[in-house]
């Protein structure tokens, strides 16, 4: 379809970036075509390196000679801060090489409007045939968090200095880190913070025990112990059958999504008089919201009846 060509697979990109309904009708061919690449994700506090990591990272997997595509996600725009701008700069020495493609996507905020978006860009790049997807997520808020954990495996980068393992616990991003990686260990502290890593994931009951790499990403150090890591985690989890039940639990949870999110537009685009009544009501205290939403719900039952 569009193997291999990037401006395809821009467009497709800018379809799910606004959210086009025209989109339904393309995504089953897509989808067919899917099933064949393994994605990593790439999450963090912002600042922590996950660009700098990303751009090495890529140079890495090219050097085994695979294709990556590449997603940065931005839940704001990317004409808003100069952090993008910086990111795709650096990732123009890629731009060249065919066997790259690298994409910076901007989100709204709308409710399941970042997660389906992402999933659905995922897609795209899946179906381009890459043997890898990056995806860089800035790991802050439930719903990154839950694009992180949407990829094969997720990498974790955190930064040497107390109290930013206690922050990355708080994030929620422990549990969902199947690699941690202490980027800036050029700096201080990457002992205590690779020890207090390591006492919290002695106290998880996980049965898988993330390792813990250090990278100096400015440096280059690191960047192979890291893929290595990866990879390994990768042929663990194809031994143990946990890949599939993983990427099954994701197309379960994409489906619900696409099915409440479908349901959401439908009460704010059919409903919305009578979403605003039920708001009064609820306002008034004469209803509550669990009533409201059941007489929302019933009325959609009533129009699905009449078409
Ligand atoms: N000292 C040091 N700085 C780094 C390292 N990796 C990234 N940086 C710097 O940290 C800043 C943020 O990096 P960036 O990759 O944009 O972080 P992101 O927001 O997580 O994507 C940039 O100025 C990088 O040059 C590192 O290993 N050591
Ligand atoms: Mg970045």
């Amino acid at each position: 379809m569009f193997k291999g060509d990037p401006r395809a697979m821009g467009r497709l990109i800018s379809l799910v970036e606004d959210g086009a309904p025209a989109l339904g009708p393309v995504m089953h061919d897509l989808y067919v075509r899917t099933g064949h690449v393994y994605s990593v994700g790439v999450t963090g506090a912002p600042g922590a390196g996950k660009s700098t990591l990303t751009e090495r990272l890529i140079a890495e997997i090219r050097r085994h000679e695979e294709r990556v595509g590449v997603l940065a996600i931005d839940p704001s725009s990317p004409f808003s801060g100069g952090a993008l701008l910086g990111d795709r700069v650096r990732m123009q020495a890629h731009a060249t090489d065919p066997g790259v493609f690298i994409r910076s996507m901007a989100t709204r905020g709308h409710l399941g409007g970042l997660s389906l978006a992402t999933f659905e860009a995922m897609h795209v790049l899946e179906a381009a045939g890459f043997d890898v997807t990056l995806v860089e997520t800035v790991g802050v808020g439930q719903a990154e968090v839950e694009i992180a954990d949407a990829c094969d495996t997720t990498v974790v980068v955190v930064n040497p200095g107390w109290g930013d393992a206690i922050q990355t616990a708080k994030a929620g991003l422990m549990e969902i880190a199947d690699v941690f990686v202490v980027n800036k260990a050029d700096r201080p502290g990457v002992r205590e913070t690779t020890q207090e890593l390591t006492r919290m994931l002695e106290l998880a009951e996980a049965d898988w025990k993330p390792e813990i790499v250090q990278t100096t990403a400015t440096k280059s150090e690191g960047i192979e112990e890291l893929w290595t890591a990866v990879e390994k985690h990768r042929a663990r989890q194809e031994e143990t059958g946990r890949l599939e039940s993983r990427r099954r639990t994701r197309t379960q949870r994409e489906i619900k999504r696409i099915v409440a999110e479908r349901y959401r537009r439908r009460v704010e685009e059919e409903l919305a008089p009578l979403l605003s009544e039920m708001t009064h009501e609820v306002a008034a205290r004469r209803i509550d919201p669990y009533e409201a939403a059941g007489l929302l719900m019933d009325a959609l039952e009533k129009d699905a009846q009449v078409m």
